[in-house]
């Protein structure tokens, strides 16, 4: 009935109404007509067509994860100007820990019912594919269930360079190892000139799609981000997801989009604040309509907060992340919603079921764990 509703709606131009038409039917809509939505579409109207994806993908099932983050260092030998967590060695505030206490980190754990490890961090000049893969290694043996989503496409580019071995090589040693997947950190904004003006360094585009689809090929699937809210424009956006949706035509084996918004503490961009919290559901909505081969696309709570978190369920968000119980800096640093992120399990399904979902709590692979009623 809200479907007829809508495409009948006098008010709707033939373009937006042709975009829910083709939403409504399980068709692709294309760049410019993504565009369109950005600037044109009422955010009720992008809830409407964002939801109905949403629910044809899962209906009202809502995942969540139990994980806890080791971030290694924030030593880096690049300067992205939105990084609030960026220190070089001896710098004040710099971080490494050695490999017995990441150990320790993991034997924490001992007993709970914790599926993942995320593992990231900054690129640490001295520290090659080898001195990970020998801690992924160690952490396999203290508990060989445990999935391993570690080292962002900007990261395994440089550990495998200075192990001197190909992509190839390097991602199916770190297999060997045990990685078991790729986190969707380092993608910024695929723009080359955007990239070169906020992450001039760092990895270039076309190197972390190639990074993705061999991760792909070789048999470990991965997500992937966007950072929006800075001086992006609709179009970048579109672009960075039509990327992704060229990629994942070719390898299916992207399982999450999460886009992350920016923020502005304690970095070089403050200067530029930060987008609404519409803006935010507006991206969402516009990224689930268009990454119609994603999946899941995922509102990462420590970065939003809990309430938008909630709202963003009816604008395509279907996944929440996990229960961290350790806690991930590089938000907390740059001024997200929440400083210290920690959610039990209860806690989290409660904040889903008040939102009227139903709260499944999912592995990495997204296979279902225990379902809450
Ligand atoms: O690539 C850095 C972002 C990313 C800021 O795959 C910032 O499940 C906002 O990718 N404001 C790393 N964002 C984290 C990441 C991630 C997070 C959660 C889940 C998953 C997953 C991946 O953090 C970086 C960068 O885009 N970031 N600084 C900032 N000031
Ligand atoms: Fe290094 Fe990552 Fe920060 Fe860029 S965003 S400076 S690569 S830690």
């Amino acid at each position: 009935m809200q479907i007829q509703n809508i495409i009948a709606d006098s008010d709707l131009t033939p373009a937006l109404r042709k975009i829910a038409e083709k939403v409504f039917e399980s068709k692709r809509i294309d760049t410019d007509e993504a565009v369109l939505l950005y600037r044109e579409a009422e955010l009720g109207f992008l809830g409407i067509l964002a939801n109905h994806v949403r629910n044809t993908k899962h209906g009202d099932r809502t995942y969540f994860n139990r994980n806890f983050h080791i971030e290694p260092t924030n030593i880096c030998i690049y300067n992205c100007k939105f990084c609030s967590y960026v220190r070089k060695i001896n710098e004040e505030g710099a971080w490494e820990y050695s490999q017995e206490q990441i150990l320790d980190k993991v034997r924490e754990y001992d007993g709970k019912a914790i599926t993942e490890v995320h593992i990231v961090g900054g690129v640490h000049p001295h520290r090659d594919l080898h001195y990970y893969g020998k801690i992924l290694q160690e952490i396999k043996k203290i508990r060989p269930d445990l999935h391993i989503k570690a080292f962002t496409a900007v990261e395994l580019d440089f550990m495998i360079r200075k192990a001197k071995v190909s992509l190839e090589e390097g991602l199916t040693m770190l297999k060997n190892y045990g990685l078991d997947s790729i986190p969707g950190g380092g993608a910024e904004i695929f723009d080359e000139e955007l990239r070169k003006e906020i992450c001039d360094e760092k990895s270039s585009t076309n190197l972390w799609l190639e990074i993705h689809e061999m991760a792909h090929r070789v048999g470990l699937p991965s997500n992937a981000t966007i950072l929006y809210g800075h001086i992006e424009s609709y179009e970048q956006r579109v672009d960075h997801m039509n990327r992704l949706r060229q990629l994942q035509d070719r390898t299916g084996k992207f399982n999450t989009f999460i886009p992350l918004k920016y923020r502005k503490e304690n970095n070089s961009m403050s200067h530029i604040g930060e987008v609404s919290t519409l803006e935010d559901l507006r991206n969402y909505a516009v990224s689930r309509i268009f990454l119609d081969n994603f999946p899941h696309l995922k509102g990462y709570w420590p970065m939003i907060g809990k309430s938008t978190t909630q709202l963003a369920l009816s604008f395509g968000v279907d996944d929440v992340d996990g229960t961290i119980d350790d806690s991930t800096k590089i938000y907390s640093m740059a001024g997200a919603e929440d400083s210290t992120p920690t959610l039990t399990t209860d806690a989290l399904v409660e904040l889903i079921l008040k939102a009227n979902r139903i709260p499944i709590e999912r592995d990495t692979l997204y296979n279902t764990v225990k379902e809450y009623h």
